[in-house]
């Protein structure tokens, strides 16, 4: 390891966290079984190794099911409150690790250590409400037509839910859906992005230790780092009731056909193309600070990233020159480094496709106002810091229409407000949405049915750093999955309708006579 990791204490945040040289990547609570190829993780950071990963062969999927199913069995009957318990310890071993936590999802994934903080502080939260929820899990009692009869609802577990996950929230997604599936009573199987194993092994390292001092069965809590052939067993396995997968749109239309085929359940969080409208009535201020966080936070590599900027024709100027002025003043370099604002994309892959949508917007007739440029020498080692860049472009390019997961912000005119909400919701995805406005005519418009069609739709606020209370997730082809907050817990139950008889007769629904 180099000396420059050395001095962000990297070395010592691993070993708390349990990360060795050489890992098994594959485990059911504290039991390795990893039999497939080993795979390496680089931080995009530094470029340096990290360690290396055992991944999950054949056997080691069966036995990890196996192991979750016989969990099941027995976890389904602890009382739910009694699992918001096991969640509440989660929390405050998470509170305990989030330093070190956080500081690996930075080095790791490459964001800010700011944000890989703000991402461990996510899955407190997550735990928090996860524990109240589990004392909640109520349905409707209603009144029934026969007489002498009752009828209720009821919440049952699902099984064994697969998790599966993206780089860019390497920790986060992890525990909105495990915290709320474990106190529905379900046991989890994640399956992390192979960019960011080592996040996960921390995280199921972390559990193992509430697993460990409850004396809780180990398949409650089950993690494969695997390749995506392993991954399409878990989506095609009938013994999974629920997928959640957040990825990609063309990943997530594959994924919902398989699980749908065989009759599973799934949640789905897939690409945003969010936009920001900026009116004639905005703050300017707070328009550009949302604007510019939305954009180069985690290098745009967030889901909720702003991709586009509606700006009214009246401001059009002035916001375009304070972007500008801005993007200068942005400091690019090492994430773990809290004086620089955008770290680097995860890897080359990433770097390269930013390059292609440059190139494409450009074909296009995409006019940059900031350039995009890979960065090179001191501190650049690694390859994957890029410049965040402006254009002036057209909603109808094809390259606005698509979702880049790369710090490239598109600006476009609008005269009339219904014209910006068209723009807006003229993009196959439907994440997250935001105006920027101090009228409370157009704040409703925009919130109305007849304004933004995205699942989650903001006032004077930017379309990232949602909060986990409320439920996340968007329509079109963003899959139409819910996640964390609100009454989201019912995604990973299943509902029973109760109909009880406490008469000596038989009478049937409908008025329907059958006399014998
Ligand atoms: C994602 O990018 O996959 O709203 C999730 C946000 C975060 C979650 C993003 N709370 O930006």
């Amino acid at each position: 390891m180099s000396k420059k990791v050395k001095d962000f204490g990297i070395e010592k945040t691993l070993k708390n966290l349990g990360i060795k040289d050489e890992n098994k990547g594959t485990s059911t609570g504290g039991k390795y079984f990893a039999t497939g190829k080993t795979i390496e993780s680089y931080s995009p950071v530094d470029g340096n190794l990290i360690a290396k990963v055992k991944t999950s062969g054949e056997s080691d999927y069966n036995k990890v099911i196996e192991s979750a199913e016989k969990a099941f069995k027995e976890f389904r009957l602890i009382p739910a409150p009694k699992r918001g318990e096991m969640v509440r310890q989660l929390g405050q071993k998470l509170r305990q690790y989030k330093n070190d936590l956080g500081k690996l999802v930075s080095y790791e994934m490459g964001k800010s250590l700011q944000e890989g903080l703000g991402e461990v502080q996510e899955m407190i939260d997550i735990c928090d409400f996860a524990v109240g929820v589990s004392r909640q899990l109520h349905g409707y009692t209603m009144h029934s037509e026969r007489p002498g009869h009752r009828m209720y609802e009821q919440y049952h577990p699902l099984g064994i839910v697969g998790i599966i996950t993206a780089f860019n929230f390497p920790v986060a997604v992890w525990s909105w859906n495990t915290a709320l599936a474990w106190i529905c009573g379900n046991v989890t199987i994640w399956k992390p992005s192979e960019k960011t194993p080592l996040c996960a092994i921390a995280c199921q390292n972390i559990m193992n230790e509430v697993l460990k001092e409850n004396n809780l069965s180990e398949g409650i809590s089950s993690v494969l780092v695997a390749d995506h052939e392993i991954g399409q067993r878990l989506v095609d396995d009938k013994r999974v009731a629920l997928i959640s997968f957040t990825g990609s749109t063309r990943v997530g239309r594959m994924v919902s056909a398989n699980v749908a085929q065989r009759f599973g359940k799934s949640i789905l969080e897939l690409g945003g193309n969010n936009a920001i409208i900026i009116t004639q009535d905005a703050d300017i201020n707070m328009s550009i600070i949302g604007a510019v966080f939305g954009a180069v936070g985690t290098a745009g590599q967030r889901c909720t990233s702003t991709r586009r900027l509606i700006i009214h024709e009246s401001v059009y100027d002035e916001v375009k020159n304070r972007l500008v002025k801005a993007y200068g003043q942005l400091k690019i370099g090492n994430p773990l480094d809290e004086t620089n604002h955008v770290g680097p994309l995860i890897d080359a892959d990433a770097v390269n496709m930013y390059q292609e949508a440059i190139k494409k917007g450009k074909k296009e007739g995409a006019k940059f106002i900031v350039e995009g440029e890979v960065l090179k020498g001191k501190g650049y080692e690694s390859g994957c810091y890029v410049k965040p860049c402006i254009a002036e472009v057209k909603n109808s390019y094809e390259i606005v229409q698509h979702e880049t997961f790369a710090p490239i912000l598109y600006l476009i005119k609008y005269k009339t407000l219904e014209e910006a909400i068209a723009i807006q919701n003229d993009v196959p995805q439907g994440l997250s949405s935001a105006i920027m406005t101090q009228n409370l005519r157009e704040a409703e418009l925009f919130l109305s049915h007849a304004g933004s069609d995205c699942g989650i739709a903001n006032v004077n606020i930017g379309t990232s750093g949602a909060e986990i209370g409320g439920a996340f997730g968007g329509e079109k082809e963003t899959g139409g999955g819910r996640e964390s907050g609100s009454d989201v817990w019912k995604y990973y139950m299943r509902r029973q309708t109760n109909t009880i008889n406490y008469t000596t007769n038989l009478p049937l629904a409908q008025g329907i006579k059958f006399d014998l």
